[in-house]
């Protein structure tokens, strides 16, 4: 059995639900377009499952945070799809893919054709197994990709209010985490190799304001070190995680997040790769005209930088990349290069940063670290190419992104540095 569309989005998370949008806004007929989803639920804006989803009074709960309402967009039900004739083949796993053939053969045997495909697949969570640690299927072990994993984070933290947890990994997933445990009243152990949060972006000043802000919420650091294996009880919950030099944390719970491998396998002796992604020109389209590929695993030149390839795994992203696509595949002509500012940011406890560019160069900080409200900028030869900023004002984030998107020149570093925002403000 089989069907066949013109355009057939492969994946159903963010990029998915922003390319469905886009479609509709550009003109597609009833029966021209499927997307095909592993996940149950139609389209959600992610970013939620780590804030609002794992709140202790009031969480959000799907419909409210379908796509595309983080952009401030319409709010893509099932309903939404069916009356706009786009095909939602939901709790379905694409198996294999044949690009010169044109199809997709799903985990029911059916074989989907397209004439023009949007490779949306995301990423998933790395697992401890592939770091030679056994037993992270444990009941009490938590990661968190998906809706699926968020319920069971949320049964789990509520099984232990009052208790303790460990949560693996300092990067995105573990400091959100962290809060949102802590606020649901759970003591938390966060334990990582680096010798800093969050070090693929903060400098160790900025690491450190967050992780005294963490410790004076009860968060424990045991920083420079690794997970070797996890102590269980007799019915398998793990009751202890023992750390490379023999430390053991008792705990009653353990939150994972050790990063992410793109979701490229389908693709993977058919399609170009790069940096662990598909990769894609200006236009998102892969190494076979017919095949574009968007979101977290599409490796796309960013001009801003030289046009050196970047894989990045952030929603403004998946957003951006997934609308270009489309405008690419419906208006060729009138589609100019991709032409993206890098664009980062978290919300945990009462702070929020925002982060555009990049991260390499000299740094300078500016601001007041004791109140939490600071910055700090990157420079490469002469030219300011990234910007961070916690605690700041709409206005302040827009001059900081724009700043970085212009590459400002910067003379004097001393008088630079003692400027600090107002050199983005005054433009
Ligand atoms: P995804 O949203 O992951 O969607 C991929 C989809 O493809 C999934 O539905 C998956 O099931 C499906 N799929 C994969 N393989 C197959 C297959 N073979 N067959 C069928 N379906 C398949 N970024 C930020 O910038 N800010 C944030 O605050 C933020 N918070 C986050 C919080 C969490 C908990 C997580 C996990 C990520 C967060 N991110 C955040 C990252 C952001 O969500 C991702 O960058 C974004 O979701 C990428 O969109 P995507 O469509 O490429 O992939
Ligand atoms: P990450 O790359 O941000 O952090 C991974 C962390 O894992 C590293 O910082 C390191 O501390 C740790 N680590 C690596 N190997 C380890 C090992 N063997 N043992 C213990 N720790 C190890 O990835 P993540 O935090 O898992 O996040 C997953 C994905 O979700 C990322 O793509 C991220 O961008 C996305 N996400 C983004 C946001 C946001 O942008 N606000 C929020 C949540 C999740
Ligand atoms: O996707 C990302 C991310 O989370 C970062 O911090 O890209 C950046 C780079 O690792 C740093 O620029």
């Amino acid at each position: 059995m089989g069907r066949a569309f013109v355009y057939v989005i492969l994946g159903g998370g963010v990029a998915a639900g922003y390319a469905a949008l886009e479609f509709s806004k550009r003109g597609i007929h009833h029966g021209e377009l499927c997307i095909i989803s592993e996940e149950s639920v139609a389209p959600y804006e992610r970013p939620a499952l780590s804030k609002g989803y794992l709140l202790p009074e009031a969480p959000a709960r799907l419909p409210s945070f379908h796509t595309c309402i983080g952009a401030g967009e319409k709010r893509l039900t099932l309903k939404w799809y069916k009356e706009h004739g786009i095909e939602l083949i939901l709790g379905t796993k694409v198996k294999s893919a044949d690009v010169n053939r044109k199809t997709l053969i799903t985990s029911n045997g059916e074989t989907i054709s397209y004439k023009i495909l949007i490779v949306a697949t995301g990423a998933r969570a790395l697992k401890l197994e592939e770091f030679g640690v056994r037993g992270s299927d444990a009941e009490n072990v938590c990661y968190l990709r998906n809706l699926n994993d968020a319920n069971r984070l949320v049964d789990v933290m509520k099984t232990f209010t009052g208790g303790n947890a460990v949560v693996i990994g300092g990067g995105y997933i573990g400091m959100e985490c962290a809060a949102a445990l802590v606020t649901n009243r759970i003591k938390v152990t966060m334990v990582f190799p680096e010798a800093h949060c969050m070090a693929r972006l903060f400098t160790p000043k900025i690491a450190d304001f967050y992780e005294d802000y963490y410790e004076s919420k009860g968060v424990n650091f045991i920083k420079g070190t690794v997970l070797t294996s996890f102590e269980n009880d007799s019915e398998g919950k793990v009751t202890a995680v023992i750390l490379r030099d023999g430390t053991r944390v008792p705990t009653d719970m353990v939150v994972v997040g050790i990063g992410i491998r793109a979701n490229t396998s389908l693709f993977e002796n058919q399609l170009t790769l790069e940096k662990g992604g598909i990769k894609v020109n200006t236009r998102m389209q892969t190494s076979n005209t017919s095949i574009y590929a968007v979101g977290d695993v599409a490796s796309f030149p960013v001009k801003l930088f030289s046009s050196d390839i970047r894989r990045l795994e952030h929603v403004d992203s998946a957003r951006k990349t997934a609308r270009h696509a489309v405008s690419a595949i419906m208006n060729p002509n009138s589609t100019g290069d991709f032409d993206y500012l890098p664009f980062f940011y978290s919300r945990v406890f009462t702070l929020s940063w925002q982060f555009y560019g990049d991260n390499v160069g000299d740094v300078v900080h500016y601001g007041d670290f004791s109140s939490g409200r600071f910055g700090a900028y990157w420079v490469n030869k002469g030219r300011m190419i990234g910007a961070f900023l916690e605690g700041g004002t709409k206005e302040e984030y827009e001059a900081i992104a724009k700043a970085v998107k212009l590459k400002m020149t910067v003379k004097d570093m001393g008088e630079f540095e003692r400027q600090g925002i107002e050199f983005a403000l005054k433009g």
